[in-house]
């Protein structure tokens, strides 16, 4: 059968299968597939987004799979590329929708069989590219026979939701497609065959959990609202991550400091929900073979670090707090309540602050390193939608993922990143003339370089050139210009002007550049150290 045959076929599949987001990136051997698509879209079977670089195209479609997952309907989303390099321009996404268990489909065009591995202009091995990272993956042949397609295609989609299997993540199809590539004739799609009937995995029976026990409930990146009424259900301390989507009362604002004080010392069992990955008290936490640590999650990619979980279970169900449940709770919410009194928040946590103050109903798609950190040590408890990609914690495609957010949600959206985030992924603020202009603000925590690297152990060192070149690596870069060739507004604000800059709406693209003198974070985090270990000092012990 044509090349053009077996993409309307794959296409109406596909479609079918609930695939309703499908992102294109120009090419030639992939034609096929952006004549059927372009189609589909015409028909309303889907929508199409067009982004000119693969690597922007992989992480928009990891935000509109993100905006999937806010909206409660985690349906795949397809991502079109033609042969060679373009291909492997799609694995930091890949990897990151691995990770974080998002559901993509990656068609990617290829020679047809008989050219591949003969020198064949863009023409490489794309079969198993993905390796490990895809859930699975399929090498159609050019011609092949469309009536089992379905199947096949049914399976992948299923594969990529985790219908049946509970582990969510990309798969590959990988499509070799004959001369011509042009279709013979125009194609309207008619009413869209229904979807293959998969049952889902059943519902796990949740664990109850006896009432009386010291426990602390921890909620890492992409936990959902579960922690937070397990924790309100017990009444139990939670240690809420900001993309967590439970850091909301009864979360504490600053438990990194309060465990590193030993507020946890005398705790019995911990609840971890979704992936943590923020910080090293929490690292600590959960690797301490002292501790019934229960891990709640039906994946199979659950997280345990430290091999010390003792029970691994879809859901719990704890029985009513006793008075001794609430005392433990009470004693966490005194100590965060009072520490916060004593604390003076650096300049970054200060702007985190801000930023999760005034974010109201605005999802806020937060940026590796200090970013998500700052926000984690000064954000007071609140239902602000904020997503990331910690599935590998990536600076790469932050900006791609809140245009991918921006256009699956359908509403104005804010990015938070770094001066190094910002710069290696500023490429994916250009769009195609023809593509619909996005409503997304990126606020650029601008610290000349990679703050993150001073908090660690080589920002010690005695030798500041070594450091700065290799390790901070500021950027000559003017950020005011660079925006505006992108068609962004751009305003530079110190911290004290941020709250008035973010109160204006979000409408089309603005970047605005928040200077952050980061020289004294060293000073305050070991300040904040001091003053949490008075204050542990001072509540009654258990
Ligand atoms: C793709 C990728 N490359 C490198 C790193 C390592 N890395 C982590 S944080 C960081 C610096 C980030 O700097 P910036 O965005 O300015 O944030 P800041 O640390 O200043 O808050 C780097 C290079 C990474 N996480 N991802
Ligand atoms: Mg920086």
């Amino acid at each position: 059968m044509s090349a053009t045959a077996l993409a309307r076929e794959l296409v109406t599949q596909l479609a079918a299968a609930g695939v309703r987001d499908v992102v294109l990136s120009p090419g030639s051997r992939s034609a096929p597939l952006a004549y059927a698509f372009a189609a589909a879209d015409s028909a309303g079977w889907l929508r199409t987004h067009v982004r000119l670089d693969e690597r922007g195209a992989g992480f928009f479609a990891v935000g509109l799979a993100r905006a999937g997952l806010l909206r409660g309907e985690a349906g795949p989303v397809a991502v079109v590329t033609t042969s060679g390099t373009a291909v492997a321009n799609l694995h930091p996404a890949v990897l990151e929708a691995s990770h974080s268990s998002l559901p993509l489909v990656l068609v990617t065009a290829d020679r047809p069989h008989e050219l591949r591995g003969t020198g064949a202009n863009q023409t490489t091995a794309q079969v198993g590219i993905f390796a490990g990272a895809v859930r699975a993956a399929l090498d159609l042949p050019a011609g092949f026979a469309p009536a089992a397609l379905r199947g096949h295609v049914a399976r992948l989609v299923a594969a990529a939701g985790g219908t049946v299997s509970n582990d969510p993540g990309p798969v590959h199809l990988n499509v070799g497609l004959r001369e011509p590539l042009a279709p013979p004739d125009s194609w309207a799609p008619g009413s869209l065959p229904g979807p293959v009937r998969v049952e889902p995995a059943g519902q796990a029976v949740p664990l109850v959990l006896s009432a009386g026990r010291r426990t602390v409930v921890v909620a890492g990146d992409g936990a959902g609202p579960a922690a937070a009424a397990a924790a309100a259900a017990g009444g139990w301390p939670l240690l809420a991550e900001p993309t967590s989507g439970s850091r909301v009362t009864p979360a504490l604002t600053h438990y990194q400091a309060l465990l590193t004080a030993g507020l946890a010392a005398s705790a019995e069992r911990v609840l971890v929900f979704g992936h943590p990955t923020l910080s090293r008290p929490v690292s600590a936490l959960l690797a301490r073979p002292d501790l019934e640590v229960v891990v709640v999650g039906a994946s199979p990619r659950w997280t345990d670090v430290a091999g010390v979980a003792t029970a691994v279970v879809g859901g719990v169900s704890p029985t009513a707090p006793t008075t001794a449940d609430r005392a433990w709770q009470a004693l966490w919410q005194r100590a965060d309540a009072e520490l916060g009194v004593l604390l003076d928040p650096s300049p970054i946590e200060r702007a985190a602050r801000i930023l999760w103050e005034a974010a109201g109903d605005t999802p806020l798609v937060v940026g590796s390193s200090n970013a998500v950190r700052a926000l984690d040590l000064a954000a007071p408890a609140a239902p602000v939608r904020a997503v990331a990609n910690r599935g590998l914690a990536g600076i790469d495609g932050t900006l791609a993922t809140a245009a991918g957010l921006a256009a699956g949600l359908g509403e104005p959206v804010r990015a938070v990143v770094g001066d190094l985030t910002f710069l290696h992924d500023v490429g994916s603020l250009a769009r195609g003339v023809a593509e619909p202009a996005a409503d997304l603000q990126v606020v650029v925590l601008n610290d000349a370089g990679g703050g993150i690297f001073a908090m660690l152990e080589y920002g010690g060192g005695a030798d500041r050139e070594l450091f700065r070149r290799y390790f901070a690596t500021p950027q000559a870069v003017d950020v005011a210009p660079l925006a505006k060739a992108f068609g962004a507004r751009h305003t530079r604000v110190g911290a004290r002007d941020l709250a008035a800059a973010l109160a204006a709406p979000i409408r089309g693209l603005s970047v605005i550049e928040v200077a952050i003198d980061a020289r004294d974070l060293v000073a305050s985090r070991a300040a904040t150290a001091r003053h949490a270990a008075a204050v542990v000092r001072r509540v009654p012990s258990q």
